[in-house]
């Protein structure tokens, strides 16, 4: 008898330690640990009634009996009767028919209304779509989770943005390109057959957040995926994916007419390869009916495009756009262009694109990186951005950390992704933001969208780094709404994924709000940037002069001499600053009132500059760098309070990874100051920590095998 026990015990105990692996991302579910609360919201939900039947609301039921019947810890009934206190969910039209949809309801025309009938005290989710509908059973459900009141809702919520992506960088043999999270969740061998349950958790985790697209395979496409077979295994994503309001796009190899056509030329303007196009795009909608349509990478990092046949981007876009215009799909054109021969890689994205504006077809989207260069810890914003007002721009961000410490550093995005957003363009005048180009508000664009490059692989956690999972998070919400804080965004997911404990929410917050700055400082200070190692872009090699184009070297970008440090990007060097309108020209102009965050990205600067800080530069780079290495130690320090508050499984994983992001920090501390200092000639302050190696040695360190290789 006392064997069984045992043996149930450790049975037991051995599931709750996998409870804990990650897998569930923030939708847990686990019941409310507060007794007084738990009752109170027992008290307002007694029953679920689904109005209609389709995969879509057949999701919602699902979705919200999983998440009450864990959240309440008590099987709430599913009823085609419902009384009082009962969630209802349904569309506006079958809500009217069957005469539950309170009087003068507002139903917004995209979004959702939860609102409370005071009446009978039940919850109605309401919207347009069945789509939308999932979204606000999310959004109940998060409320429920994060602990919120139930009682007399009333909200609205309406999506800024149309398009809501993740583009995946997934090759078909698996690979992810500047992936740390495992291999592709796409099995591309066993598909269309094998249907793998992390599908539908994955279409899951994403309409929780509003996430309503997703690219399947890597820019630097493979013709292959738009061949019939491989379109068969799209198609059957497609079906997962679609219940979850999530359509399906592929990267389309602009070459593919020559490769998987057998055609002699991919010319944009020759018949054949126009008809071939044509033809591609009605077989993948006879398969899938709500087909995206293609993101495109040409003529950028060796690509195919219509400059090889001397056309342009928008003969290329436009090619394929009127291929897949009959079907309602749209083509996503990259603007990550730049070529080795120029001056300044800053200046290249612009001077290719801005002439094209307004010559691009209705359905085409030009997606544009949210800097100049290549998602670097800080960027000014890309000039694009306000420079095409007769073309939609999408917005492209990373959450796949390539040069943020990739799945070893803890570094919350969302004050990035917001520090963007908020940039004023001053295209149209002050508070011309980047978040208005983006929703299309500014220019009065019906299509607009936004892009994340996902960080997620088929590790059990998804992400990688547990705290990857909050970047995936926190850009389906800003996605949706841009108006949300960092902080509130971070609390929200802080609660789902550990837990409402104040002390675990706070102390949390505070390591998640400082570790984008953290990272800037123990990188690339002051504007610094692309200073890291070629190929895998892990860790700093600010020295490297030999890739096979200049414009991958870092001492192309921070141009360290005897004089001093930094791109001068003014009208006395490249005059890249001329790509921004007036106002923003003068925020960053002269180098005495240029912010210190940007005064590298612009000017080349003496070491003896005066700072802000009244330190000299070299001094403040000193500081800058300690700073973020201090940042980690309080990082690692806070982490280590909360080993008590949580599971050890995940507490334990997060630890070890804070200690080697602290040992990184210090590693790029020491390269860049004994770098630099090579040029500078100047001490280091006294009160800082002092490089324990020299730069020889870390000049002779090799890393085969870093991901990224
Ligand atoms: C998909 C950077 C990355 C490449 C990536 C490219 C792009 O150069 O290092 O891996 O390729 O950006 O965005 O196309």
């Amino acid at each position: 008898m006392k064997k069984a026990l045992l043996l149930l015990l450790t049975l037991f105990l051995v599931q709750l330690s996998h409870a804990e692996d990650g897998y569930r991302l923030w939708l847990r579910y686990n019941h409310i640990d507060n007794n007084k609360l738990l009752l109170s919201y027992r008290k307002t939900i007694t029953a679920i009634h689904v109005a209609g039947q389709s995969p879509t609301m057949d999701a919602v039921k699902k979705e919200l009996e999983l998440g009450l019947n864990g959240l309440l810890d008590t099987k709430i009934a599913v009823t085609s009767r419902p009384g009082g206190n009962t969630i209802i969910a349904g569309t506006r039209e079958a809500l009217t028919t069957s005469k539950l949809l309170p009087q003068g309801a507002q139903v917004p025309a995209d979004g959702f209304l939860i609102t409370t009938n005071v009446a009978n005290g039940n919850t109605i989710i309401t919207a347009n779509t069945a789509t939308d509908i999932l979204y606000g059973a999310f959004h109940l459900l998060r409320l429920i989770q994060t602990h919120q009141s139930i009682e007399n809702l009333h909200i609205i919520s309406s999506p800024r943005v149309k398009l809501r992506l993740l583009n995946h960088w997934d090759n078909l043999n698996r690979y992810v390109e500047r992936g740390y999270a495992g291999i592709s969740i796409w099995n591309w061998h066993t598909l269309p057959d094998y249907i793998d349950d992390r599908y539908t958790d994955y279409a899951r985790a994403n309409a929780s957040v509003g996430i309503n697209g997703t690219v399947l395979n890597n820019v630097n496409a493979n013709a292959t995926v738009l061949t019939a077979p491989y379109l068969q295994k799209v198609a059957a994503l497609a079906n997962v994916l679609r219940p979850y309001g999530i359509k399906v796009y592929l990267s389309a190899r602009f070459s593919a007419p020559i490769e998987i056509g057998h055609l002699k030329t991919a010319d944009p303007l020759n018949d054949s390869v126009r008809q071939w196009w044509q033809a591609k795009a009605k077989e993948i909608y006879q398969l899938i009916p709500d087909f995206g349509g293609f993101l495109v990478k040409a003529n950028s990092e060796g690509q195919p495009g219509p400059q090889s046949y001397g056309r342009s981007h928008a003969d290329g876009a436009n090619m394929m756009a009127d291929a897949l215009s009959p079907f309602g799909g749209i083509v996503i054109w990259r603007a990550f262009v730049y070529d080795p021969q120029a001056n300044d890689r800053f200046k290249q994205a612009y001077a290719e694109f801005t002439p094209l504006d307004g010559k691009f077809r209705k359905n085409v989207l030009v997606q544009v990186k949210n800097g100049p260069i290549d998602f670097q810890p800080r960027e000014p914003f890309s000039p694009l951005f306000g420079a095409m007002p007769r073309t939609p721009l999408m917005m492209e961000f990373q959450l796949t950390q390539e040069y943020l410490g990739q799945g070893t550093h803890l570094v919350y995005e969302a004050p990035l992704f917001k520090e963007v957003l908020n940039a004023d363009t001053y295209a149209k005048g002050p508070n011309s933001t980047v978040a208005k180009v983006i929703d299309g508000s500014l220019y009065d664009h019906s299509l607009s969208g936004i892009a994340g490059v996902s960080n997620i692989g088929n590790e059990r956690n998804w992400t990688g780094h547990l705290f990857g999972q909050a970047n995936w998070y926190a850009f389906g919400r800003l996605a949706w709404d841009y108006t949300l804080s960092s902080e509130q965004i971070a609390t929200e997911w802080i609660q789902q994924t550990f837990s409402n404990d104040p002390t675990v929410v706070v102390s949390i917050k505070q390591i998640m709000l400082a570790s984008r700055e953290a990272v800037v400082n123990y990188m690339t200070p002051l504007g610094l940037h692309h200073i890291m190692g070629n190929g895998h872009h892990y860790g700093p090699a600010p020295w490297s002069n030999n890739a096979p184009r200049p414009d991958w070297d870092p001492v192309y970008y921070h141009k360290a001499d005897a004089k001093g440090i930094g791109f001068d990007r003014t009208a006395s060097g490249t005059n890249a600053l001329q790509q921004y309108q007036t106002a923003v020209q003068q925020l960053y102009a002269d180098s005495n009132t240029c912010s210190d965050q940007y005064l590298l990205w612009f000017h080349h600067v003496s070491w003896q500059h005066k700072m802000h800080s009244g330190r000299t530069l070299w001094n403040e780079l000193c500081h800058k760098y300690q700073e973020g290495v201090d940042t980690v130690g309080a990082m690692q320090h806070k982490w280590e309070q909360l080993k008590n508050n949580i599971d050890p499984e995940r507490f334990h994983q997060v630890q070890m990874l804070l200690a080697i992001q602290h040992k990184d920090a210090i590693w790029w501390r020491n390269v860049c100051l004994l770098y630099f200092q090579t040029f500078s000639q100047m001490p280091f302050p006294a009160n800082y920590e002092k490089p324990d190696h020299t730069l020889e040695y870390y000049q002779q360190q090799r890393f085969p095998y870093a991901p990224g290789n």
